[in-house]
């Protein structure tokens, strides 16, 4: 043995002699190839597998293998609800191919035999962790079962990131498919694990936001926050209040012609991520960041004179009049017919970066504006700068650098961790970096991992909701732009919310995601090939 094998063989069998239970020993199994002692160190180690997020127990031959072949076939219980049927159609669509025949799916058999993916709902439902899943697989068969639909999802985007990265590229048929025998026992961390994308700065149109969706599910990500309005546009078509998508949306920064999502494509979107088990968590940003909808309707202005559009990218500068009841009439509207289209429980009121209020008009308004949400049925979120208003405990707040959350932790409510220095997908890597801003940090992709959501701003594991990472668009025109800030970080961030604080290693981290380079290049991915990252490594 080399003395650096020696010293991770030393560093292992200390880290197992403290290990309180074998769901650690099953870690450092799962994690790292440093556990069979021919391998020189942990850093130039194979990972045993590459799934991002990492689970908490994946036990993987590295030999024998279940073969998807022409005769293998996805299966889901007689009777199974049409969510499961829904999963094991689209399991099926992404091993078809594989042969020339390609698997089918089929319901409903009574009893599985070989060559078959058997995806189920527990019978112990309730007593299953929310969104995890049991995996077996066997040289003849795979097993997947869950206690929700949402565990039996998050358990494909496993199966699929076991497949060989050409289970991806739909150009490549036939492929050669195989997925490890094994098992692999998982659950999330945290219930929130979102990103948010800024369509008012720069619209995207829905395929791309469909894609992004798509992107997400990858990592288990399950809430997409969308900042629909803000200075430069209104993106929602409110039937009450038609100026704001004919004026409001008209536009965007740099002033290219901006667009909307009337009511029913932003009914398609909600749907299309509902199936992916992703909630759609609306923004609509007030009072500051409103110039679109002060440009739309003169009422909202104190002078009753209807602002010009914009289309630069200064901040603080607009407010609703708070002083005007016609604004909470308005804001009673556009709630309203956003509430009735999000079946979600959750609307954002931003709340962020007014500097043309005093703090008392500002907390008053706070205070009107969440009740206009809780009237309409919805949990108001907002930036912790809302904290300083006297909130409802039920109330959420998002934390994203030096505001008010801790005031809110106080009351016992929930904080969602987006610190700007780790969570801005709109930060650049580095200085070389041509997109992006810097005014928070630059965010290479050791830095979007190597935090812990309660740890690092003190606060308690109970007061945190999850994590989200904030892809604001001053700088992003395109999808291509949007992927390219927000892979690999979203991945980081993804783990970061999914996998408990003892599996994350970066070293580990950083071999699984190299692993990741031809699945999301096959994706067609843009991502940042970050220096930081192996990728030459599989
Ligand atoms: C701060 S974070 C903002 C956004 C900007 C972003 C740019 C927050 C609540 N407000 O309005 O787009 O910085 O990084």
């Amino acid at each position: 043995m080399t003395a650096a094998s020696w010293s991770t063989e030393r560093a292992r069998r200390s880290l197992l002699r403290g290990a309180r239970s074998t769901l650690f020993m099953m870690i450092l199994a799962g994690c790292s190839a440093a556990t069979t002692r021919h391998t020189p160190a942990l850093a130039a180690s194979r990972p045993a597998h590459a799934i991002i997020p990492a689970p908490p127990i994946a036990e993987l031959s590295a030999t024998e293998r279940f073969v998807v072949d022409s005769v293998t076939v996805v299966y889901v219980d007689a009777g199974a609800s049409s969510d499961v049927e829904w999963i094991g159609g689209y399991l099926s669509r992404l091993l078809a191919g594989a042969s020339a025949s390609g698997p089918r799916h089929v319901a409903p058999p009574d009893s599985v035999g070989a060559g078959t993916i058997h995806l189920k709902l527990s019978s112990r439902a309730g007593q299953l962790p929310a969104e995890g899943y049991e995996l077996q697989v066997a040289r003849d068969r795979v097993t997947l079962t869950a206690g929700d639909a949402a565990g039996l999802f998050h358990g494909v985007q496993t199966i699929r990131q076991l497949l060989p990265w050409a289970v991806e590229h739909p150009a490549a048929m036939p492929r050669s498919l195989w997925i490890p025998v094994g098992r692999v026992s998982d659950a999330p961390r945290f219930a929130w694990r979102g990103a948010m994308l800024d369509v008012a700065r720069h619209f995207l149109p829905v395929g791309d936001v469909k894609r992004f969706i798509d992107l997400m599910a990858l990592y288990k990500l399950n809430r997409l926050h969308l900042h629909l309005t803000d200075d430069q546009g209104w993106r929602l078509e409110i039937a009450a209040r038609p100026n704001l998508a004919l004026r409001g949306a008209s536009t965007q920064v740099g002033g290219g012609p901006g667009g909307f999502y009337s009511q029913a494509v932003y009914s398609d979107i909600v749907r299309y991520a509902a199936q992916r088990y992703i909630t759609i968590v609306p923004e609509i940003e007030m009072p500051g960041h409103t110039n679109a909808a002060l440009a739309s309707y003169p009422e909202l202005n104190c002078n009753g004179v209807a602002r010009e559009l914009a289309t630069g990218t200064e901040v603080g500068y607009s407010s609703l009049c708070v002083e005007r009841e016609e604004v909470y009439q308005f804001l009673d509207v556009v709630v309203g017919e956003l509430a009735a289209v999000t079946p979600g429980p959750y609307i954002h009121i931003g709340g962020d970066e007014v500097q043309t209020l005093t703090a008392t008009q500002y907390r008053r308004f706070v205070e009107r504006a969440e009740g206009i949400v809780r009237a309409h049925g919805k949990v108001p979120i907002g930036w912790a700068d809302i904290a300083t208003a006297k909130l409802n405990p039920a109330t959420i707040v998002q934390h994203w650098a030096r505001d008010s959350m801790q005031l809110h932790v106080a009351r016992g409510g929930k904080v969602i961790q987006s610190p700007a220095t780790k969570t801005y997908l709109d930060m650049k890597y580095d200085s070389a970096t041509v997109l992006g801003l810097q005014w928070a940090a630059r965010i290479e992709v050791r830095d979007a991992y190597d935090w812990d959501p309660p740890s690092s701003s003190g606060l308690t594991e109970a007061s945190v909701l999850g994590v989200e990472a904030a892809l604001w668009t001053e700088t992003v025109e395109h999808l291509t732009d949007a992927e390219f800030l927000a892979f690999p970080r979203l991945a980081a961030i993804a783990e970061v919310g999914w996998s408990a604080a003892v599996v994350r290693q970066w070293e580990s981290f950083r071999l699984r995601l190299a692993a990741h380079g031809p699945r999301l290049a096959a994706l067609g991915v843009n991502f940042y090939r970050s220096p930081q990252i192996p990728w030459s490594v599989r």
